[in-house]
């Protein structure tokens, strides 16, 4: 049993794709333990991105991730990282597979809808970082 960080973006929220995207995670057999829509500040962004600092794309990232309310969740389960991954999709919506959320809601990389922890390690840290160190196992 492990869990994972997954936040609806902006343009998710923006576009009432919260009920959706929860379906899917649900139906899979992924268990909610918690969940708020909230703000990014750019101190969480940063945090949230470090591994991303430098890159060509990073203000852009960061601008798009403060630019309205998120929904972030923690979903708990059988290898929850690898199968939140699954559901999501490859990064850039035009190479995910069909089926995948990206695929079916998204048409760009920078505006791709849903976060999903890469690891482990990324899932704890980011659970920490949105919703505290008293949310423990
Ligand atoms: P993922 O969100 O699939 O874990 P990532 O961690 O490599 O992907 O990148 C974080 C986000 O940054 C990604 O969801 C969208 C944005 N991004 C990544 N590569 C990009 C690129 N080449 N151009 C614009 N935005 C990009
Ligand atoms: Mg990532």
């Amino acid at each position: 049993m492990n869990r994972t960080f997954v936040m609806v973006k902006p343009d998710g929220v923006a576009r009432n794709l919260i009920g959706v995207i929860m379906t899917r995670f649900e139906r899979k057999g992924l268990k909610l333990t918690n969940a708020k829509m909230m703000n990014i500040d750019r101190e969480l962004a940063e945090k949230h991105y470090i591994e991303h600092v430098g890159k060509p794309f990073f203000e852009e990232l960061i601008d798009f991730i403060m630019s309205g309310p998120v929904f972030a969740m923690v979903w708990e389960g059988q290898d929850a990282v690898k199968n939140a991954r699954s559901l999501i999709g490859r990064t850039n919506p035009s190479e995910a597979a069909p089926g995948t959320i990206r695929a079916d809601y998204a048409l760009d990389v920078s505006s791709n809808i849903v976060h999903g922890s890469d690891s482990d390690e990324s899932a704890e840290r980011e659970i920490t970082n949105f919703f505290g160190k008293s949310f423990e196992l």
